[in-house]
């Protein structure tokens, strides 16, 4: 399969891989990459240096392009972003916030932007200021999470912008990625279900968490903090909502989750650690290779047409 968004990003499958924290590694990024979609290194909270390592490991595992997700609200990116500039990853994908500011240095650099959002005027805003794709993320999602469904959110970027537009969120399958091209998308980024892949370094806890999740079990919690984030229901999450509940200082709130990414996923604390999966973790039923789980979202798509010929009778 070949579309703009293969061009653009020099890939074979419109298939991004999600930028999550602690998860998303130079060896996920790398395993993407290689099975024709684009990895991703999650710089997360990460110092700059330890992203550096992480790009130079996945040089070494990959002659195909990958990019760098950057978490806009870590203390650290700004270093973050001047550590890209000068390893050059072919693509730097951004979140929660406002890329603005570095835009202009990236696209010197030759690096491809690809900011995240979640609402229609940040898309137009972006593509104002040369962003060369538009990741639209819906509340399906994990983690840091917008308000507006992957359902309603991209059809309107995709009448509101002209460069390639990403789904993501709630896309697990054929079935989903059909939705996400019928709806408008050029390509789909996909991370839950990335998570059980063989590459993915995560610990097993999580994995068999998100293997065992069902419809109702990616929560939301921080929704009165302003700053929601889905996860797997847990000892954590309802500790959380029994603070936000309670009215309890924000300060109190936000304690909680310090260290909770790092708890689920390299010490497999399913119960206080932070499990952050989208509502699509219900539909993950196997870990695969990350070249596989690619493949299936190209696999019976003619059959998915036929299906919809027939109920649509056209
Ligand atoms: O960024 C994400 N997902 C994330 S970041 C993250 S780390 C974290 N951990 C705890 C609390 C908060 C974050 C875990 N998951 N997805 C992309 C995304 N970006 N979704 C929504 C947005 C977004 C939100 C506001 C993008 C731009 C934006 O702009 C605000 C403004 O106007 O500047």
């Amino acid at each position: 399969m070949k579309n703009r968004l293969c061009e653009l990003l020099g890939i074979e499958y419109p298939v991004i891989q999600g930028g999550m924290a602690w998860v998303a590694t130079a060896e996920l990024a790398a395993a993407v990459s290689n099975g024709g979609g684009l990895g991703l290194i999650a710089a997360g909270g990460a110092p700059a240096d330890v992203v550096r390592e992480q790009i130079k490991k996945c040089r070494e595992l990959t002659d195909k392009p990958f990019g760098v997700n950057v978490m806009l609200m870590s203390p650290f990116a700004e270093d973050v972003m001047n550590v890209i500039l000068e390893e050059k990853p072919a693509v730097v994908a951004t979140g929660a916030g406002n890329p603005g500011k570095y835009m202009e240095g990236l696209k010197a650099a030759g690096i491809k932007v690809l900011p995240v959002i979640a609402s229609v005027a940040m898309a137009q805003r972006m593509e104002k200021m040369g962003a060369d794709a538009i990741i639209a993320e819906g509340t399906e999602a994990g983690g840091h999470i917008g308000e507006i469904t992957t359902m309603c959110l991209i059809p309107q970027i995709a009448d509101a912008v002209s460069v390639p537009v990403v789904a993501a969120g709630g896309i697990a399958d054929a079935r989903g990625a059909v939705a996400a091209f019928a709806l408008g998308a050029d390509g789909i980024q996909v991370g839950t279900r990335f998570i059980c892949s063989n590459e993915c370094i995560a610990h097993e806890n999580y994995k068999n968490a998100v293997l065992k999740a069902k419809d109702r079990d990616a929560v939301v919690t921080g929704r009165s903090t302003g700053a929601p984030v889905r996860a797997l229901k847990n000892k954590l999450t309802k500790e959380y909502q029994r603070l936000e509940k309670e009215n309890a200082p924000f300060e109190e709130i936000e304690k909680l989750g310090v260290g909770g990414l790092r708890r689920a996923f390299e010490e497999g604390d399913v119960q206080m650690g932070s499990l952050m999966a989208g509502q699509s973790a219900a539909m993950v039923h196997k870990i695969e290779p990350c070249a596989d789980i690619i493949r299936s979202y190209f696999e019976g798509i003619s059959d998915i047409l036929d299906t919809i010929k027939t109920k649509m009778d056209v």
